[in-house]
């Protein structure tokens, strides 16, 4: 049951496990991993697809000669591995040019450049056969006030969106955009930091209908917001295209720990609703199990692939222990008291009007508000046999 197999769709991006661990105070404390060898150890442990920015596999810079090279050599790993590329995305973010931004630096000449580095890189996510192509905004943002207006960089930033998707359609690639909300980090104050921020933004493309988002267990917690929450909004908007799995313990800077190693009571109602869909019948999630994590700095590469087949073995032990939770006949009693399925009943009657409701004075005048404010609802007692589904206690 905790052996991943590829029917469990689980992936995993090359800068994750391939992370060389420098950070702003210190080095690199593991080699360079190659590419091909990540596609090899993902496969033996039981992934299913590989994702990745262009530059995590072709280097900023390469010649056409040696983007071809490599590009050969990591095809034949995926022939040989059965491994899919099931996203793709663009790095936007490392090089200095892109320091003040990419859709939205206040350098037009470094706007345009962004646009011709993500042209080129979707044309290759259309060869690969990605279906899902990602964009988190990385330096778009600021740190001080005056120095951006942020009204042009939400035209710059629709702009960028709406070209490209225009781009997708009139080629038939048939991929969709999903766009990766976080606040914080790298820069002091970021466009989209949060999944409602993004929502809204989508709300306004040309071309929303093909633009969903992508948000990570991190970056909603590194605001303090509730992910599970968030992915039941996006879920709700038919906005879920993808999303990135990791641990995050609280409000501090993005720490990408493994999937379930930071609120794992979030992480346990976050695969219970994805795997099942909502107590009251909404859609479920049937896209890519894809985690976004990185390696502890203190590992070895032995410590680099223990790492990644926790994610995915976190996964399955959270997916039987919610399975056991969702079928308590406990669980479901105490899901009646609480009411959660009475909210799925619309407050109006069919056909009924506001006058109707106007004249229904058992709605208000004979309505014994101190009676219904005595009701308890029963959720601590839900709430902790989830907490002992998770730990395995019942
Ligand atoms: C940064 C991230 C990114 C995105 C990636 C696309 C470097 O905090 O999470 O990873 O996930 O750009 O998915
Ligand atoms: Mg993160
Ligand atoms: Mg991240
Ligand atoms: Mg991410």
């Amino acid at each position: 049951m905790v052996q991943p197999t590829r029917d469990d769709h689980f992936s995993f991006g090359l800068w994750t496990v391939g992370w060389p661990a420098a950070d702003p105070f210190g080095t690199a404390t593991r080699p360079w991993l190659d590419p091909v060898e990540s596609v090899h150890r993902l496969s033996d442990l039981g992934a299913w697809g590989v994702t990745f920015h262009d530059d995590d596999l072709l280097p900023f810079g390469s010649t056409p000669d040696e983007r071809n090279r490599i590009l050969t050599r990591f095809r034949a790993a995926l022939d040989e591995t059965g491994l899919v590329v099931p996203m793709m995305t663009t790095n936007t973010f490392t090089h200095p040019v892109f320091k003040d931004g990419a859709f939205t630096s206040n350098d037009r000449g470094v706007r345009r450049f962004a646009l011709r580095k993500i042209l080129r890189n979707l044309d290759l996510a259309a060869e690969l056969g990605a279906s899902t192509y990602v964009f988190w905004g990385g330096r778009e943002g600021a740190e001080v006030d005056s120095g951006k207006d942020i009204q042009a960089a939400l035209d710059r930033y629709r702009e960028g969106i709406d070209t490209l998707a225009a781009y997708v359609k009139e080629q038939g690639y048939g991929i969709r955009f999903a766009i990766e909300p976080k606040p914080n980090e790298p820069r002091g104050d970021i466009l989209l930091p949060t999944l409602g921020h993004a929502l809204a933004f989508i709300a306004g493309l040309e071309h929303g209908d093909i633009v969903g988002v992508n948000p990570e267990v991190g970056h909603e917690q590194m605001a303090g917001l509730n992910y599970s929450a968030g992915i039941a909004q996006a879920l709700w908007a038919g906005k879920l295209f993808h999303l990135d799995l990791n641990g995050q313990r609280g409000i501090k800077y993005d720490q990408d720990l493994i999937f379930g190693h930071g609120d794992l009571i979030n992480a346990f109602s976050l695969v219970d609703l994805i795997e099942h869909g909502a107590p009251g019948g909404g859609p479920s999630y049937d896209g890519p199990r894809h985690f976004d994590y990185k390696p502890l700095r203190t590992e070895d590469v032995t410590g680099v692939w223990d790492s990644a087949a926790a994610n995915m073995r976190t996964y399955l032990l959270l997916k039987e222990r919610a399975a056991a939770f969702r079928s308590d006949p406990e669980v479901l009693e105490a899901l009646a008291t609480a009411g959660v399925a009475e909210l799925s009943t619309p407050t109006l009657n069919p056909g009924e009007t506001l006058a109707d409701l106007a004249a229904d004075r058992t709605a208000f005048e004979d309505y014994d508000a101190d009676k219904a404010g005595e009701r308890g609802y029963g959720f601590g007692r839900l709430n902790q046999l989830a907490v002992e589904h998770l730990m395995g206690a019942r």
